[in-house]
């Protein structure tokens, strides 16, 4: 794309000005449609500076999403290798699937700037406004479907990790995969294994974060809160994608590695509720006991009155979020 080569002049040289002339010489286009590509790449956020003497410079990218800036973001080997973005999807899970059936590659990942079909688990309904992070990621890893759970906990750690990084954020995981903030969720994750039942031929990684949008934007029945809300400004959501992908990228790699240990560990320090009295609902049935961990297979460990039970799925609800969560 012409305006994304433009770009790329104008990055390498981004203390200096770049003449319209050279861009035009070096890119074969007339100075005209160096103009209007400039004029477009204005509108998608691109904030370029022109002067009429010395051409154009590069002052700041975009904080939505935007291909060029989040594969300039993008430090990972792997993840992210290929992109789709695009302005509206039903969901990033869904297209995400499509994509991987027909061949799509490890690491590929589907971004929307909003979603009208955006899925929880058990298809419950993921509200995904303009300003949101929404992403899926096509993962083929090396592992065994009982692995499966592992992942979605390694993308919760992935999450809080970039979070806290780029924010100073303290973030809770609540068992399995809710991103809490002072008892409000903030992003939530949707792990779907696509592909036969002895190995993992494909994960997909649905991950939701409630970013550059005001909370109102959700239904207020939710207890969720937004980025912004926290914050008080908008984040660069290439930045924050990128940061993600590379702590993702790790984790899937020390788990091909299998040390899980480490990641358990990271996981249960973030935890909420841990040795506390909680309920655990599977389907219709509730289960009563203390919350004592994760296990070594990434299953959820509770004390009952009968001994204990371990969780692959399901809900739990924490005393701290009680009446406020459910
Ligand atoms: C989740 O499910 O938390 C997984 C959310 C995954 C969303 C991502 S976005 C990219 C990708 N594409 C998709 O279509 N999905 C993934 P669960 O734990 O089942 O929580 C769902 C519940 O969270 C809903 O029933 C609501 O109560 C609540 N909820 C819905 N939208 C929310 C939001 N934006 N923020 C906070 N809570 C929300």
């Amino acid at each position: 794309m012409v305006r994304y080569d433009i770009l790329d002049l104008l990055a390498v040289n981004s203390e200096d000005f770049v003449s319209g002339e050279r861009i035009s010489q070096q890119l074969h286009v007339t100075r005209a449609a160096v103009w209007k590509q400039i004029k477009v790449l204005k509108e998608e956020g691109f904030e370029i500076e022109g002067q009429t003497k010395n051409g154009y410079r590069l002052i700041r990218t975009p904080l939505s999403l935007n291909e060029w800036a989040l594969k300039r973001a993008l430090t990972t080997t792997s993840l992210g290798n290929e992109i789709d973005l695009e302005d509206e999807l039903l969901s990033t899970n869904v297209r995400a699937k499509e994509l991987s059936r027909k061949g799509g590659v490890h690491g590929q990942i589907v971004l929307a700037k909003r979603q009208s079909a955006g899925r929880g688990r058990l298809q419950r309904q993921w509200e995904s406004p303009s300003g949101g992070l929404w992403m899926s990621v096509v993962l083929k890893p090396n592992l065994s479907l009982a692995d499966a759970s592992k992942l979605t906990l390694a993308a919760s750690v992935a999450i809080v990790d970039a979070l806290e990084e780029h924010f100073l954020l303290r973030i809770g995981i609540k068992w399995p995969n809710d991103l809490i903030y002072k008892g409000e969720k903030i992003a939530g994750i949707l792990g779907e294994v696509v592909g036969e039942w002895n190995a993992i031929q494909t994960l997909i990684l649905g991950i939701g974060i409630n970013a550059n949008f005001p909370r109102e934007q959700l239904d207020s029945a939710l207890n969720a809160t937004t980025l912004l809300e926290i914050l008080g400004h908008e984040v660069d959501l290439n930045v924050l994608a990128a940061g993600i992908l590379r702590h993702l990228e790790n984790q899937v790699k020390a788990l091909e590695n299998k040390a899980f240990e480490e990641l358990r560990l990271n996981w249960t320090q973030r935890a909420l509720g841990l040795g506390e009295n909680v309920r655990v609902l599977r389907g219709e049935q509730v289960f009563l006991g203390v919350f004592r961990g994760i296990s070594v297979d990434g299953e959820l460990i509770l004390e009952t009155e009968e001994g204990e039970k371990c969780f692959t799925a399901g809900e739990v609800q924490l005393r701290s979020c009680v009446g406020k969560y459910f």
